[in-house]
């Protein structure tokens, strides 16, 4: 604990020092996103990290969050210097869609707009006409639909069906994955429910259909961190990455979370909801990214100008 409390302390000054800003997703560890609110940085969902980076005046945005998190930050902010404390944090979408393939696979359907998740890669957003983030996918696509456009969705799967059905859009989907969301099953969360009878159950959209269905609310990180607030339940039963807890904990410290099972049954792998990539951030690689300006990023810039043109296009869409 003192150990950490010295890498605290140094994290603290380079940050003055090198005039940087800590930029954290929801699911990096707690200390991470404890470090992000005592030196004003910020701790959110993909859609938000883009908006607060880009808006800040920084300059070098220490990204803790996964690889495609950081690209988009240099996409949107080329100027500034992007750092990640690891290079290795990726994600299962991102790995699953490789350019070449996604690019052969929109190119047999030339009459379709392509949408894909923000858990892409640079080059796979930059054959892209939108980028959207779970908070925005299903207000896009009922744009795109009200304007009679046919989509091709990529790459998460689930979260493409769930729009299809929430939508009616003209959809085909690509078929990734997160492993994370994957895991959850229905049977285990009601097992749950059966204990927690008055608990309410509270989903991310990229878990399998079944999960999705019996589902009180169904929405983005920061929409099941609103939900927690506002809703009156002393209980929320949380299917997604454990790291949501601290945000959701320090907002209502009288309620009560509980993890969702990624097993069978409600009493087993109650702590198996974490991203094996968000975990790499520690606070070490933190302190090195920003002492040796290890873990830069960079994009090549004919692939940043094109992705900038759909990740623009998400941020200036009007809810
Ligand atoms: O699962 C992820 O990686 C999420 C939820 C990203 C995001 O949009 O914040
Ligand atoms: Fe990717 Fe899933 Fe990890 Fe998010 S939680 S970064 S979608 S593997």
């Amino acid at each position: 604990v003192v150990d950490n409390q010295e890498l605290r302390d140094e994290i603290k000054s380079l940050l003055i020092q090198k005039n940087a800003v800590l930029v954290a997703h929801y699911y990096t560890d707690d200390a991470i996103q404890e470090l992000a609110e005592e030196t004003g940085g910020v701790i959110a969902d993909s859609l938000e990290m883009a908006r607060f980076g880009a808006n800040h005046e920084a300059q070098t945005l220490v990204v803790a969050g996964v690889k495609f998190m950081g690209e988009t930050a240099k996409i949107l902010s080329p100027e500034k210097n992007i750092l990640m404390p690891t290079l290795e944090a990726t994600c299962s979408l991102d790995i699953g869609c490789p350019i070449e393939e996604f690019s052969a696979f929109c190119d047999q359907y030339p009459d379709r707009k392509v949408v894909v998740y923000a858990n892409t890669s640079a080059a796979v957003k930059a054959r892209a006409d939108w980028v959207v983030t779970s908070s925005i996918a299903l207000q896009v696509v009922e744009h795109l639909t009200e304007q009679g456009e046919k989509i091709i969705w990529a790459p998460d799967q689930h979260l493409g069906g769930y729009i299809q059905r929430e939508t009616g859009a003209d959809m085909i989907l690509w078929d990734g994955a997160c492993i994370v969301h994957e895991e959850f099953k229905a049977k285990g969360i009601l097992d749950l429910k059966s204990i927690y009878s008055d608990a309410a159950i509270l989903v991310h959209p990229e878990s399998p259909e079944s999960v999705v269905e019996i589902a009180d609310v169904v929405g983005s990180t920061s929409q099941l961190l609103n939900a927690t607030k506002q809703m009156s339940n002393d209980t929320f039963i949380v299917a997604t990455d454990r790291g949501i807890f601290y945000k959701m904990r320090q907002a209502s410290p009288s309620k009560r979370f509980v993890e969702a099972p990624t097993g069978g049954s409600g009493a087993t792998c109650r702590s198996c909801a974490h991203c094996p990539w968000m975990a790499l951030n520690s606070l070490e690689m933190l302190r090195n990214a920003l002492k040796y300006n290890s873990g830069q990023i960079h994009v090549a810039e004919e692939t940043r100008v094109k992705g900038l043109i759909p990740l623009q296009r998400m941020l200036d869409f009007q809810v």
